[in-house]
């Protein structure tokens, strides 16, 4: 389906007729929503004069879209995150709308230059990371499919923090993405919704003589939506991200002030205001946090409010909800949605407990995200039952009804419905969001093949038992829009110009590539346009003082958050052991080499900025090491988020995806390297199984233990010291550390980090070691053929096919959701020419 308006139309005349109209329009903005005269703007001006430009080019696609939800009867998904981690719109919006050669001239002969007006836009990042992001692309391939959908989610004031590094030390930053102003929302005070919390709950008797349960809260809070519109690939779909803010319910000037309570009154607006203030920079960590659970509780009540009012909007009732609305739960952090659902049905709609539970349950689905013990959210009783009296009685009766269920099916074994229950009873109370999730959902998902057999076989074991057709999976993807046609635009041309540019919205047409490699010209230019990518970044870290970068080199990069699961700690043990090789043997025989890093710590978790630190640390004494000049060499880039991902991507060589096997769901970096021509060092872990899978095992780097080696080792006992005392690499490696050669003498320095590896090594580092090395080692002498990695490097992204999102939006629309496009047409409705007069 393709657009059939004027911006598609590549006439001359045409083209130069928009670029005045745009022209005019960046002129117009700048002067009547700016206030400034050309002369005295500055860029943050011109940025938003070009993005509200580009904007009303978007918005009858936009209206056109809303109508045909409301007229047609389609059925919508709601996709419910705490996360969305969009990255910039107008890079994104240019390219989905085909707008970016005309802006970019008209952009040009206005004096400006579009890459400086691109960069000026503060990165919305609503998100901690993969989870996150993946909801970002699954918005974009929801639009491009055409498949009506809303994202629904929190508008945080201050989003992922900015890191800086500090004398080798992370700190973080508040960032203020909303301060130089948001030209891609629209707020809809009309459209608030009301959201109480705590208080109590009493019986009483209806009008009718019926038994009915009100929940009386404490405090009331508003929730107005803020909408960014999502726009797909070439289509005239829009569709709808709808995050909610928090405001104080009344203006707070008045009624306490009137009675002098003027304190009082401010503090309950700022309590308000703070639920959506901050997003919490853990990523796989859980925090039991009450100001967490009320963020949580605020967007799912503010979420299925709205949808239940869209509904009623076209229906009478909500007998039929699960037609209009499937409802995907990214994780257990919208967990708090089923019980939500069913108070709003029983005591708000006056259904019955088994109309409403039949409603919700063949409403929602549930997406597993990790099989971390520390990550899985466990609320205690209560905390809940304090903030949401009324959900906790609720779940009580869910989990009543469950476990009747569950010791008819098993009589007699005690021991399942302790492992079932909602309810933690095994010392202090919790909440089991998982189990919750499992229980009002119709569907079940893991993220990866690997990821969603470790689900059936053992995180979700027995509900795999009890419902087997429940739990399926749908392996992750990425947008191919972003991560390849905006972030490595010489890549998609060379591929365009060669297979044409359908490969776009239907990835596996990258096959066509796999012949190429025969084909020298081509090769090439596969290897011109990867060496230009690795001299831009070049280009933006040389200065004076510190190491300029060898474009020659081979680029290993790790950019992801900084997690013992992840290990960038293995990467380093090997990173310190080439170092003290070369200076021992200045001949030795291996590429040179450039080491990237990126990546986030939770700002409470101590080893992970230990961990930043080491880098940084080691990264100060290589660089500075005439011995090993050119040869070897370290960046740590600070404040890794979707921007600069755009840039990393597409300049490495080798992309690092070394978590330890059954730890990583899937991986998403990983997909996004592999698209870009990098070719993978990696372990049997989550997605990585697949990618394998798909280029062939000949054309992937596999180090380390399967799922099944690391749990025999770990059952025959796992002890790192003797791996630590006989291997003498490891053993250098180690000691350099320990000694203090990266800390200047100091010994206590990285010690716990030290001690982690040799006493407890949760993640195996020291067990995966020497096979990581011999691994690296290939890569080394492979890339010293640039033939054979060129080849390899070709076929990787021909078999990408399976990884882009919207084969995963595809999957999710026939396995879980049962919804078809709807394309859109525009029915092109003027502009009323003499104004408008109210009806
Ligand atoms: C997060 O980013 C992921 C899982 C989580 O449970 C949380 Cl809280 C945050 C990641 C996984 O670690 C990663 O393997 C996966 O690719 C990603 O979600 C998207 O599914």
């Amino acid at each position: 389906m393709t657009r059939t308006n004027t911006t598609d139309c590549n006439s001359h005349t045409n083209d130069s007729n928009n670029i005045k109209k745009l022209k005019r329009g960046f002129a117009y903005k700048l002067f009547y929503q700016q206030g400034v005269w050309p002369q005295n703007a500055s860029l943050n001006d011109y940025y938003l004069a070009v993005s509200y430009t580009v904007r009303d080019r978007m918005q009858k696609m936009f209206l056109n879209s809303i109508r045909a939800l409301q007229e047609k009867d389609s059925k919508i998904v709601g996709y419910l995150s705490a996360e969305f981690l969009m990255g910039p719109h107008l890079h994104n919006n240019l390219i989905n709308l085909g707008l970016y050669d005309q802006v970019s001239r008209a952009v040009e002969e206005s004096g400006l230059d579009i890459k400086q007006i691109i960069d000026h836009e503060e990165e919305p990042g609503l998100g901690n990371g993969g989870l996150g992001r993946l909801a970002a692309c699954y918005l974009d391939s929801l639009a491009t499919l055409q498949i009506p959908a809303i994202g629904y989610g929190i508008r945080y004031e201050f989003g992922m923090f900015d890191q800086e590094i500090e004398n080798g030390w992370q700190k973080e930053l508040g960032d203020r993405w909303l301060h130089p102003g948001n030209p891609w929302e629209f707020k809809k005070a009309h459209m608030a919704v009301e959201i109480g919390s705590g208080g109590y709950t009493e019986r009483y008797t209806d009008d009718h003589g019926n038994l009915r349960v009100r929940w009386v809260p404490a405090r009331m809070v508003k929730g107005i939506p803020y909408d960014t519109p999502v726009i797909g690939y070439r289509v005239n779909n829009v569709n709808l991200l709808r995050l909610w803010s928090a405001e104080a319910p009344k203006s707070f000037d008045f009624d306490d002030f009137n009675v002098g309570d003027y304190q009082g009154a401010v503090h309950e607006k700022i309590m308000a205001e703070t639920i959506t203030k901050v997003l919490y920079p853990n990523d796989e960590q859980f925090r039991g946090k009450e100001l967490r659970l009320l963020q949580q509780y605020f967007f799912v009540s503010c979420s299925m409010q709205d949808m239940v009012r869209i509904h009623l909007f076209q229906f009478p009732n909500l007998d039929n909800f699960p037609d209009k609305f499937a409802v995907q739960l990214n994780d257990t952090h919208p967990a708090i949605a089923v019980p939500e659902f069913m108070r709003l049905l029983i005591d708000v709609h006056h259904y019955s407990w088994e109309q409403a539970w039949d409603i919700v349950t063949h409403t929602f689905a549930y997406t597993n995200h990790t099989l971390l013990p520390e990550a899985l959210e466990k609320w205690s009783v209560d905390m809940l039952g304090r903030l949401l009296p009324r959900h906790l009685e609720i779940i009580y009766e869910i989990n009543s009804r469950f476990l009747d269920l569950i010791r008819i099916k098993y009589p007699g074994d005690v021991d399942v419905v302790r492992r079932m229950s909602i309810i933690d009873e095994s010392g202090e109370r919790y909440v089991r969001m998982a189990h919750l999730a499992c229980i009002g959902s119709h569907a079940i998902n893991g993220v990866a093949e690997l990821h969603t057999r470790l689900l059936k076989n053992h995180t979700l074991a027995d509900f795999h038992r009890l419902w087997p057709d429940k739990l399926t999976n749908v392996t992750n993807g990425v947008t191919p829009r972003r991560w390849m046609v905006l972030s490595n635009p010489r890549l998609a041309r060379l591929i365009s110009s060669a297979i044409g540019d359908g490969w776009i919205t239907d990835l596996y047409k990258l096959r066509k590539l796999e012949p190429l490699v025969d084909d020298p010209a081509f090769c090439e230019k596969w290897q011109q346009v990867k060496f230009e990518n690795k001299q831009d970044i070049c280009a933006m870290f040389s200065c004076d003082c510190g190491p300029v970068f060898n474009p020659y080199a081979l680029f290993d990069v790790q950019v992801k958050r900084i997690h013992e699961y992840k290990r960038q700690h293995l990467n380093l043990l090997h990173i310190v052991n080439l170092y003290h090789r070369l200076k021992n043997n200045p001949d030795l025989d291996v590429p040179p080499r450039t080491f990237i890093f990126g990546g986030k710590a939770a700002p409470g978790y101590t080893m992970a900025k230990l961990i930043i630190k080491l880098i940084n640390s080691v990264a100060d004494v290589v660089n500075s090491d005439p011995d090993v000049k050119n040869r070897l060499q370290i960046l740590f880039i600070p404040n890794f988020n979707v921007q600069i991902g755009h840039m990393l991507y597409p300049m490495a060589d080798l992309s690092e995806q070394i978590s330890l096997a059954g730890k990583e769901a899937s991986g998403t970096g990983n997909m996004k390297f592999s698209m870009n021509g990098a070719l993978t060092i990696g372990t049997l872990d989550g997605a990585n199984v697949e990618i394998r899978e798909e280029v062939a095992p000949e054309n992937f780097f596999l180090f380390g233990m399967d799922v099944n080696a690391v749990e025999d080792l770990r059952r025959a006992g796992y002890n790192p010291q003797t791996i630590y005392n006989q291997n003498e690499g490891l053993k250098a490696a180690i000691n350099l550390i320990a000694m203090g050669h990266f800390s200047h003498g100091d010994q206590e320095l990285f010690r716990p980090l030290i001690d982690s590896l040799l006493y407890h090594d949760p993640y195996m580092v020291l067990a995966d070691y020497q096979s990581y090395v011999e691994c690296q080692q290939k890569v080394g002498e492979v890339f010293q053929d640039p033939g054979r990695w060129t080849k390899m490097a070709i076929r990787n992204a021909a078999r990408m096919g399976k990884f882009s999102s919207d084969r995963s939006i595809a999957d999710y629309c026939r396995k879980v959701w049962k919804v078809k496009p709807l394309p859109v047409e525009l029915k092109l409705q003027r502009l009323p020419e003499n104004g408008f007069k109210f009806p």
